[in-house]
């Protein structure tokens, strides 16, 4: 007979259940060494990880705006600095002179603690000296391992120059068995003549103007990138204003519609919009500088229906639009929720989204992606999330025990591995 557990069970085997279970980390911006990486001293790696990268992640530059105002220290200043000068600012005023309360400081302190170093540190110093040891390629296989994820997804920007160059130079660039490719092209829906001009020099024969050529050689783009980065997926971060059906913003409709959809539909590949962001509020904060929005869910609604043979990851900004997000989740088989994402990624907020997409779609939902940008955020970011998701189904089979459901170790362990990794690993499939 296998044991049925009992709510005291619940409270250890939950979280070592979902502690065992190995994570696909579904949106990153964390990068192989081949991309260069922040130490090899150049500037342009762009694989960030270390405490200078960590403390000076844009999370915290927002932050330390708020104690440090403009008038005491001019951005153009703080941007002048060292990234070791700026990373010391940070960690004076955020984390010795204020108590690091809030989730991205806290962040910092639990990555430190779960590396095995003294997270109460008055200077970075010691902590420099650790991190010197380290090498990227092993550091990496080290914060995997401790995050317990088990395959990194990048966000590759084809319409960013630097980081295309470094494809062009070498196809095998993204070629590392721990991380996998996204296509990420923005542009071609947030500034549609931008990228019809990049297109252009690139050898593509388009046009601003919908002509049947300018269509032929977009999708001629898309795919040749697909191949060539090998990408699982194609996402795109788009501002609260997307509507579709739109008639005032034709350009995009008509991307979507006769390009997009029919590339990604012939290779089964889904289509990931992260929607809400307003961009860049306030320039000089750089990646800081970004705001949230709401957004339209029946965009979403109407991209599932009018595309039933595409497959949509959806994560939206605002808190405002999770529960309609959710409902129309109930809908549509082709749309997968994803993630908590950026301003929503704190404990208050990924509890309750996490309950009420449990309460609404049962297991078939992605809770969580990371978003790190900085490779060791990944063990502070999966810790703080399994640890939420833990309480909520614990909760969760307490009240499935009072309706008297046998609750065993292996449904746990089902559900764990379903919402960590096979919601997201099977839909790219399907
Ligand atoms: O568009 C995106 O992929 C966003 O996640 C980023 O632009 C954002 O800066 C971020 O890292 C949020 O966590
Ligand atoms: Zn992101």
């Amino acid at each position: 007979m296998p044991d049925y557990l009992d709510r005291d069970d619940l409270t250890t085997i939950v979280p070592d259940v979902l502690a065992k279970q190995p994570v696909t980390d579904m949106h990153t911006h964390c990068y192989p060494p081949t991309f260069g990486d922040s130490s090899d001293g150049s500037g342009e790696g762009l694989l960030l990880w270390g405490i200078d990268e960590l403390v000076t992640y844009h999370y915290l530059i927002a932050e330390v705006y708020r104690v440090v105002p403009e008038s005491e220290l001019p951005i153009d200043k703080f941007w002048a600095m060292t990234k070791a000068q700026q990373a010391d600012h940070i960690w004076k005023n955020l984390f010795v002179e204020r108590t690091p309360i809030g989730e991205a400081c806290r962040g910092v302190l639990t990555t430190l603690h779960k590396l095995g170093l003294d997270p109460n540190e008055k200077t970075l110093d010691n902590y420099r000296k650790w991190f010197a040891q380290q090498t990227a390629d092993q550091y990496i296989d080290r914060v995997m391992e401790l995050a317990n994820v088990d395959s990194i997804t990048m966000t590759n920007p084809v319409f960013d120059d630097p980081e295309r160059l470094m494809w062009e130079k070498n196809q095998k660039v993204g070629d590392d068995p721990r991380f996998e490719a996204v296509l990420r092209i923005d542009p071609l829906l947030r500034d549609w003549p931008g990228a019809v001009a990049k297109m252009s020099a690139w050898g593509y024969d388009v046009s601003v103007e919908f002509t049947q050529k300018t269509i032929d050689e977009t999708k001629r783009f898309l795919n040749h990138w697909l191949d060539y980065m090998n990408a699982i997926y194609v996402a795109m971060s788009l501002p609260p204003e997307f509507r579709y059906p739109s008639d005032s913003d034709l350009a995009g409709n008509r991307f979507v519609s006769d390009i997009l959809m029919p590339v990604l539909a012939e290779r089964g590949l889904p289509f990931a919009m992260m929607i809400g962001c307003h961009q860049q509020v306030k320039p000089e904060l750089r990646d800081a500088g970004d705001m949230v929005g709401k957004s339209d869910v029946q965009s979403v609604v109407s991209l599932c229906r009018e595309f039933p043979k595409n497959k949509f990851f959806i994560t939206m900004l605002s808190r405002e639009n999770q529960h309609e997000l959710c409902v129309a989740a109930r809908k549509f088989g082709n749309l997968m929720l994803f993630g908590c994402w950026w301003f929503l990624n704190n404990p208050s907020i990924i509890e309750e989204m996490t309950r009420e997409r449990l309460e609404l779609l049962g297991t078939s939902f992605i809770p969580q992606h990371s978003d790190a940008r900085v490779l060791d955020q990944l063990v502070y970011k999966w810790d703080h999330s399994r640890r939420i998701i833990g309480e909520v189904l614990i909760d969760k089979y307490n009240d499935l025990i009072t309706a008297g459901y046998r609750v065993q170790r292996d449904h746990i362990e089902r559900d764990a591995r379903l919402m960590l990794r096979d919601n997201f690993r099977d839909f790219c499939k399907r």
